[in-house]
């Protein structure tokens, strides 16, 4: 068992009241690891310790920050294989995922900022008698608070570009997937990393994670999370002048065209429907499909989705572990009878996986991938983020009332069509309102590009520039000659 720390100033500390949380793994119930219950003492003293290290670490060159980036991932790059077991054991994914996807992944996000860096020039417009220099300064210190559902992943695609611009960071994982965090905090305590630089507080989000909104010493959040939290981090910042980068959930709409490579669309979906147990933000939670081959898909999505092998998340030939905790396993569960209520049919799945385990994993959170048809894309299991591996399926007559049926949500995060005229899938593409579609492909992540939603999907864009901008403030410094003007 565990025993996390803060890492403050450089030295990893227990919460100033001394009081802890546990941290439990998902897949076996077991506790795993405890954790500091930090709260406002806590962050005041990580903000402390940053503004001590802001001047330092904001006066070295982008050159020099883009050479700390590379170190950093070359160190976490060793530590793959223990990132992908804490990434498991903290959040119940399966080993191969973990692998592929989570340490992999913030390996490549920091890899991917310093190389990024090193092809930016300067921003510079002509007039006739001056020249504009575009200038970035750092924002200062920020605020970095990140979901579970893809730990590492997602912190180190925030600390990379906020360190690189020169920012201090005062940074909370989310209290159920505390462990790579800490890793990452022990990989830069190798590295003698500048103390204070960054900084890891652990803990519950109306505690210490509203500290960290509150506190008029932090520039600038960025959040990952639920709509509703996201809701309570703007109230709280927005009013403060805070930059403010939201990142909240989706339903996101898979559009399958009448003439779409049904295989391809067929395993596509498959994909995006239930990754990572349907808790991506990104997932493609229902499928809207041209009704003449509305038969033919259904078939095949099914045989796929039954193919699917929940299991043990350690081992290897698992494609779907379990899901983040017993709690949300029932909030899924609510959905999954509330569709019967609502009229629905479950084609497949729809219970908890319960055979084929030996030993603790059969007290974890398992739900088998749940197929649903039958329900107006109105229904409430159609328009409310799940957030588990569950499904639904509708049919269009035409693509007008696709893009109708897709757009008929609160949220606009990302989507997917489905067709060989590629024209015409950019076309549909055009007409949804969301932040990403991918046409014949999903989650194919080009970190240049931009990230973020609209609607109740978040406000703002990361990746590439994006997120450059969002961690630093911009100075126009307009230089005319000196020369006397009469
Ligand atoms: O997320 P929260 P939860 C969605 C998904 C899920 C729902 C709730 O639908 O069922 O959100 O999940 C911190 N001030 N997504 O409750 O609460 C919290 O400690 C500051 C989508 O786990 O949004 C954690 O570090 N911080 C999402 C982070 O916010 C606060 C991924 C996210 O947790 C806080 C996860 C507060 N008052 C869930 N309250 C995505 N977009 O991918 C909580 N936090």
């Amino acid at each position: 068992m565990m025993n996390v720390q803060n890492y403050i100033g450089g030295k990893f500390i227990s919460a100033v009241d001394g009081e802890t949380l546990f941290d439990y793994n998902p897949a076996t119930e077991q506790h795993i690891a405890t954790i500091p219950r930090s709260k406002n003492e806590d962050v005041q003293l990580a903000v402390t310790a940053a503004q001590s290290a802001q001047q330092d670490w904001g006066a070295l060159s982008i050159d020099e920050r883009a050479v700390w980036l590379d170190k950093i991932a070359d160190a976490l790059e060793m530590k793959s294989e223990e990132i992908a077991n804490l990434e498991t054991s903290d959040t119940g994914k399966p080993i191969a995922l973990s692998r592929k996807v989570d340490a992999a992944r913030s390996v490549s996000n920091f890899r991917f900022f310093a190389d990024f860096s090193r092809n930016q020039t300067e921003m510079q417009f002509v007039m006739a008698d001056a020249v504009n220099y575009v200038h970035r300064s750092p924002v200062g210190t920020v605020g970095l608070i990140t979901p579970w559902n893809l730990p590492l992943y997602l912190l180190s695609w925030k600390v990379a570009p906020a360190l690189l611009m020169g920012n201090t960071i005062v940074a909370k994982p989310s209290e159920f997937t505390p462990l790579t965090a800490n890793i990452l905090a022990e990989t830069l305590d190798e590295l003698e990393f500048p103390p204070g630089v960054f900084n890891l507080v652990h803990g519950l989000g109306h505690e210490v994670g509203q500290s960290i909104l509150e506190n008029e010493h932090i520039k600038g959040i960025s959040f990952t999370g639920g709509t509703a939290t996201g809701r309570t981090v703007a109230q709280t910042a927005a009013p403060m002048f805070k930059k403010l980068s939201l990142e909240l959930g989706g339903k996101n709409a898979t559009l399958v065209l009448k003439d779409a490579n049904l295989d391809l669309a067929v395993e596509g979906a498959v994909r995006a429907a239930f990754t990572n147990s349907g808790q991506v933000c990104l997932c493609g939670s229902r499928i809207l499909i041209d009704a003449t081959i509305a038969d033919a898909f259904r078939e095949k999505f099914v045989e796929k989705v039954n193919q699917i092998r929940v299991g043990d998340p350690r081992d290897e030939s698992t494609t779907m572990g379990s899901v983040i905790s017993p709690q949300h396993l029932e909030k899924v569960e609510s959905y999954i009878d509330l569709a019967l209520q609502e009229g629905g049919t479950i084609l497949t799945g729809g219970t908890r996986k319960l055979t084929g385990f030996s030993g603790p994993n059969q007290k974890g959170a398992f739900l088998l991938p749940t197929v649903i048809s039958g329900l107006p894309h109105t229904s409430r299991c159609a328009t409310e983020e799940i957030f588990g591996p569950v499904v639904t399926l509708h049919t269009f007559e035409n693509e007008l009332q696709a893009v109708e049926m897709a757009n008929h949500s609160e949220y606009g995060l990302a989507g997917s069509v489905w067709t060989q005229d590629l024209e015409r899938g950019r076309m549909v593409a055009s007409q949804i309102e969301t932040g990403i579609v991918w046409v014949n492909t999903w989650l194919h992540r080009d970190l240049r590009t931009p990230f973020g939603g609209v609607k109740n999907s978040g406000v703002g864009r990361e990746g590439g520039r994006w997120s450059l901008e969002f961690f630093s403030e911009l100075t126009n410094i307009c230089v005319k000659d000196a020369k006397d003007e009469s």
